[in-house]
């Protein structure tokens, strides 16, 4: 297993539009087990492909906690069937985004439709933390980020920033 670099931002990668994964083979589990790897190293809750530089339609999910079990769900071609009215709000950071925090209000349960990591079809209602990181990986997947979900203000300031820090710190994959 190996550790990837993370796409960091204001990188336009992160901006890209996923494709769909055509196959659920062994390269694809090998990528899958990477990013694993590379969301505990982070560590974080989820991770999205796009994060470590590759547009398809894959996520990874661990929502246990430290000393309990490692509870990995591989998530491929993901598609929301039904979203509640009912919202909740947690406060999201992204590993794109290093120590940023900011409250998104995003619907409180979604049902899913996706396939695991035998290619199998599966199909789950997420609530809670699941269902704000779900939505929040899916998001990359379409390249959104969660400042796009916060006010202009906000969201301005954060990319300032974060561009001034890119301009000390060139993005790793051009640094040869
Ligand atoms: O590690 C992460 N924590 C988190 C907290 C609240 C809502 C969403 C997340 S996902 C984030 C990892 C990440 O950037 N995934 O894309
Ligand atoms: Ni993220």
């Amino acid at each position: 297993m190996t550790i990837k670099p993370l796409i960091i931002l204001p990188d336009p990668v992160l901006r890209q539009l996923s494709k769909p994964v055509e196959r659920v083979d062994n390269d694809l589990r090998k990528l899958a087990d990477d990013m694993l790897e590379t969301m505990y190293d982070a560590p974080g809750i989820g991770l999205a492909a796009i994060q470590v530089g590759i547009p398809l339609r894959l996520l990874v999910i661990d929502l246990a906690k430290e000393g309990e079990e490692p509870a990995p769900m591989v998530v491929v071609n993901p598609e929301i069937v039904n979203s509640s009215d009912e919202r909740s709000t947690y406060e999201e950071g992204c590993l794109s985004i290093p120590d940023y925090y900011a409250e998104v209000e995003r619907p409180a349960t979604v049902r899913a439709k996706f396939l695991d990591r035998d290619g199998k079809q599966q199909e789950i209602t997420a609530e809670g933390l699941l269902a704000t990181c779900l939505q929040h990986e899916i998001d990359h997947l379409n390249g959104v980020l969660f400042i796009d979900h916060i006010s202009r203000l906000k969201r301005d300031m954060v990319m300032r920033k974060f561009k001034k820090l890119a301009k000390d710190r060139p993005p790793s994959r051009l640094v040869g």
